[in-house]
């Protein structure tokens, strides 16, 4: 193989994340990055903000949002270097009503194709009472937005209002969720529902089909919801319908989450190169 600096004939379809960084890799801007990579598409960051763990403090977060106007510069290098050739991105933590005002301005800047939204509110180990100023400034500055929002059990309880204890209350908040953005839904039950299968919802306003595929364990993996945002982001990106694009994201995700790499942390993490 040679690496010539020609332009070659074909180019990668542009994907964007809008994300925090995970520090130790498994989650955050790193899982998008790695996604997009092993699905095909060129991936981009414009950092939100840097998570740390503390290995002295039970492994809880330790969060820095980068400032403001740094978010909206590394959205207009963006935006000026792929003009004409970004229409999909995916926008993961944001933590902070300021950080949202700041990219639902940059996303109101120009038309997409696909924003695909996973609306993280809050990460393992977080207090729920710490998301909720920015759980309302999401739902009005950025969830109108969404062409594709991929709510966890938590996130789907805290869109759609109800509590959801089943298959069925996750259909239905699926319904809910996309009455009131207009989005396609895929609402996720993880590991969080009992039964074999992990179970998620996926709703268009038309289709409503349960999709599922046997758990992987019981305990929740680092990145999955990243990762599978991410993969639902490089298929529509690619030209995938929706349901294809969410169908292949939850194999890609499964796949991942069977090739874990385990650390000193008491999580695993999902390993993206599983092909590899
Ligand atoms: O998995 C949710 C998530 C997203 N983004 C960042 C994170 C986490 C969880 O740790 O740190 C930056």
């Amino acid at each position: 193989m040679s690496f010539s600096a020609e332009a070659t004939a074909t180019r990668p379809a542009v994907t964007l994340t809008i994300a925090g960084s995970e520090a130790t890799g498994g989650a955050g801007a790193q899982a998008d990055l790695k996604t997009f990579q092993e699905l095909g598409t060129y991936g981009i960051t414009a950092l939100t903000c840097i998570v740390a763990f503390n290995p002295n403090d039970n492994w809880n977060h330790r969060f820095t949002p980068v400032d403001p106007q740094v978010i909206a510069d590394q959205l207009e290098a963006i935006q000026a270097c792929y003009a004409g050739s970004l229409d999909t991105v995916k926008i993961g933590m944001l933590g902070s009503p300021a950080t949202i005002k700041t990219v639902s301005a940059a996303l109101k800047s120009q038309d997409w194709k696909n924003v695909v939204l996973d609306p993280v509110l809050i990460c393992k180990g977080q207090e729920p009472g710490h998301a909720l100023d920015t759980d309302q400034a999401l739902k009005a500055d950025v969830l109108p937005l969404a062409t594709f929002v991929t709510p966890n059990h938590f996130e789907s309880e805290s869109l759609s209002g109800i509590t959801i204890n089943n298959v069925e209350d996750l259909k239905e908040a699926a319904r809910l969720i996309h009455r009131a953005s207009g989005a396609v839904v895929l609402a996720k039950g993880g590991v969080r529902l009992d039964g074999p299968d992990a179970v998620d919802v996926y709703f268009d306003g038309e289709t409503l089909e349960v999709l599922s595929a046997p758990k992987v364990g019981e305990v929740a993996v680092s990145g999955a919801g990243c990762s599978l945002a991410a993969a639902i982001t490089a298929e529509l990106a690619k030209g995938a319908a929706p349901l294809e694009a969410a169908r292949t994201a939850k194999a890609f995700v499964t796949e991942g989450i069977k090739a874990r790499v385990s650390s000193n942390a008491p999580f695993d993490a999902l390993w993206q190169g599983f092909a590899n």
